[in-house]
């Protein structure tokens, strides 16, 4: 480790620069200034630097490598991220917010699952959103979460709203991001799971899904899976959204029948393709396993094939065959049958190299790019081609009736990348990025001209550990991507992270994409929760949030489900309980550092509701409320008020208290909630 410190660190050198030239009189504030620094981050002795550095690098074996990647993941505290990315958490049925390139996970946002520093799922309004997404009347407690999807403007997020698909449930939560609260989730009526999803148009008119697993349309219908292709229904989903209520519309929204194929990964049509939607289809086979009956396995059954089908669909067709009173009613849900769909023109497919997964336009919407996990290659149409050969008419038809259009008439070219290709990225500098699986690598590849077979080449790969699902890049799948980081989030992460049992955690691995620089992973960041699948990155400084919920004079206590005042929260000096019979409703303010009324004293058997509104105006003053043995954690943050309802159904005394540490005397900011015995 000869290597001087100034070669190693470039900032140590711009800042040792600029000393230079304005002399050695000038002050730190200054050099600071002019170094584009804060002042904070310069106030360590300059001289006292290197050899302090030096010692670090040396006892830590380092090379000049792990002290640049070091230096460009480091945020000194209060320095803000460039980014801030939107994971899935996976089956906790979460999002995460993760500062990039610090990879620093600054909150989860409950969207499927109850979550109880969130208190989300615990009182009364958010139980209300989890309902929404009951299936049979159940609400589940568990959430497959795949791909989140920032709200568009113009094809470029505008970091109002996130969207987020559920796997296992076929549902889709709202995110508000003035707030980070999920506002609603939304079921189809339709089918049990779904994945194709999500994505939004490029003014977020729609946000869209599609089945994963076709199936009997209609949850609770049944047919025997003999009848798979005459019973058995795939589904493309648009769900309308309204941008001012900020809520998917559910009666506006419409699904469009499809052939009982599988749909994979899909993404909407800009630019050039803007008004068309796109997905990858497997299992044209319609194999469903039956091991034990002599079929072949399910993944078997499902690869007989040498080309899949992608699905194109004409979503503002669609949207006026569905003004024109041309859908029908399904459970509920406006929907198109395949016939229709057919005959009105907004349904075509593209065959396409085998099992595909990913589908990705490219910016500026000239080019649809399709990874086949079985394929070496990532194929490429031209969506001019696609376009001429609709127009052209005269197509072949798949069994079902549904246009197939010529491969080779819509094919732009191939690029042979490695194996296992799976989803594909953007930057600004007319790469793409592919993720590949089996490689546990991702490729860096140049989008090129039509017509110009030789503009598609390969550049170069960077192995990630290990075994790649989605990348993400700034902006990556939209009009205008940014190109400085790539985040790969994969699945394996052994012989990465010190031993924590059997169950790993995923590993996201930032790497750096700057076009002058060493295509290279900077940072590991293990995440104990999975699966999470795909995360979408924003400039950080597109997210406008709230610091504390709306106050008037006279007038506190906000609702972020409704958005609204909240019918029942009071102002400071309007506590108190009323009781008529058996029913006990709590008006309760909190502040530091009491609950007000701060005794309760109910009789078994009530039927408690409490309203409790948190009457502060500072930012971070949240304070939590858990009342033991009846599953109650909230928190409260300033200015917001929320509910329980609950039987007070066992005798004894119950202590509640905050669980924010909110000031010096939080431990004493509790009361009682007695409940007397009925017979005493
Ligand atoms: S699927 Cu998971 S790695 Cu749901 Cu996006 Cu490709
Ligand atoms: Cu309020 Cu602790």
């Amino acid at each position: 480790m000869s290597k001087d410190i100034q070669e190693l660190t470039g900032q140590q050198v711009n800042r040792r620069k600029v000393v230079g030239g304005i002399g050695a009189a000038a002050t730190l504030p200054a050099v600071a200034a002019m170094a584009g620094v804060k002042q904070h981050a310069v106030s360590a002795r300059q001289d006292d630097l290197p050899s302090e550095v030096n010692s670090i690098i040396s006892e830590r074996e380092l090379t000049p490598e792990d002290v640049t990647a070091a230096l460009e993941t480091f945020m000194p505290s209060g320095r803000m991220d460039d980014y801030m990315m939107f994971s899935s958490s996976g089956h906790a049925g979460m999002v995460f917010a993760i500062g990039v390139p610090s990879m620093r996970n600054y909150r989860s946002i409950a969207v499927f699952t109850p979550e109880p520093w969130q208190g989300f799922g615990f009182s009364d309004e958010s139980k209300a959103v989890l309902e929404q997404g009951a299936i049979n009347g159940k609400v589940m407690h568990h959430g497959d979460t795949h791909h989140p999807a920032l709200s568009e403007t113009d094809g470029d997020y505008d970091g109002q709203y996130l969207f987020i698909n559920e796997k296992a449930h076929g549902r889709i939560g709202v995110v508000d991001l003035s707030d980070f609260q999920t506002k609603q989730l939304v079921k189809n009526p339709l089918l049990v799971s779904e994945h194709g999803g999500c994505f939004v148009t490029p003014n977020t008119e729609y946000v869209l899904e599609a089945d994963q697993y076709p199936g009997v349309l209609g949850i609770g219908n049944y047919a025997p899976l003999s009848e798979f292709e005459d019973k058995y229904r795939g589904l493309c989903v648009l769900w309308k959204f309204d941008r001012e209520r900020g809520r998917i519309v559910h009666e506006e929204s419409f699904a469009i029948e499809t052939p009982p194929y599988g749909h994979d990964l899909g993404d909407a049509g800009k630019g050039a393709c803007d008004g068309y939607a796109f997905w990858n289809t497997f299992n044209t086979e319609m194999a469903y396993g039956g091991i034990k009956e002599g079929n072949p396995p399910l993944e078997i059954g499902a690869s007989q094939h040498d080309m899949d089908l992608m699905t194109i669909v004409d979503w503002k067709k669609a949207e006026q065959v569905v003004a024109d009173g041309k859908a029908i009613d399904n459970m509920g849900m406006k929907f198109i049958p395949m016939d229709v769909a057919v005959a009105e023109g907004l349904m075509y497919m593209v065959p396409e190299p085998k099992s595909p997964h990913g589908v990705d336009v490219t910016p500026d919407g000239n080019f649809i790019v399709v990874s086949g996990k079985l394929d070496p290659h990532v194929t490429i149409f031209s969506w001019e081609k696609i376009k001429a050969a609709i127009d052209a008419g005269g197509y072949e038809t798949d069994q079902f009736g549904v246009p197939v259009l010529g491969y080779e008439d819509c094919l732009e070219t191939q690029v042979e990348l490695g194996l296992g290709p799976l989803h594909t990225q953007y930057d600004d500098k007319g790469y793409a990025y592919t993720s590949l699986f089996l490689d546990s690598a991702v490729a860096r590849w140049t989008v090129g001209e039509a017509g110009n077979p030789d503009s598609w080449k390969l550049v170069e790969k960077l192995p990630v550990q290990y075994n790649v699902g989605h990348i993400c890049a700034a902006g990556g799948d939209t009009k205008n991507p940014s190109g400085r980081y790539l985040v790969a989030l994969n699945k394996w992460s052994l012989d990465r992270f010190p031993p924590v049992g059997p169950l790993l955690p995923q590993n996201l691995q930032l790497i750096d994409i700057r076009e002058d620089k060493p295509f290279r992973a900077l940072y590991d960041m293990p995440m104990g929760y999975g699966e999470p699948h795909y995360a979408q990155m924003i400039p950080m400084d597109r997210l406008e949030t709230i610091e504390v919920y709306p106050q008037e004079k006279d007038r506190v206590g906000w609702d972020p489900i409704a958005d609204d005042w909240h019918p029942h929260g009071i102002p400071a000096g309007q506590e108190r309980i009323e009781v008529d019979g058996t029913t006990v409703t709590v008006y309760m303010t909190v502040m530091r550092s009491h609950f007000t009324p701060d005794i309760i004293e109910v009789t078994e058997g009530d039927t408690v509701t409490m309203h409790i509104t948190n009457i502060e105006n500072a930012i971070d003053a949240t304070h939590g409320f858990v009342l033991g043995g009846q599953d109650i954690s909230l928190s409260l943050e300033a200015g917001e008020t929320e509910t329980v309802t609950f039987v007070a159904d066992t005798a004894g005394v119950y202590p509640f208290y905050c669980t924010e540490f909110c000031s010096a005397l939080h431990i004493e900011m509790a009361g009682y909630f007695l409940v007397k015995p009925a017979d005493a």
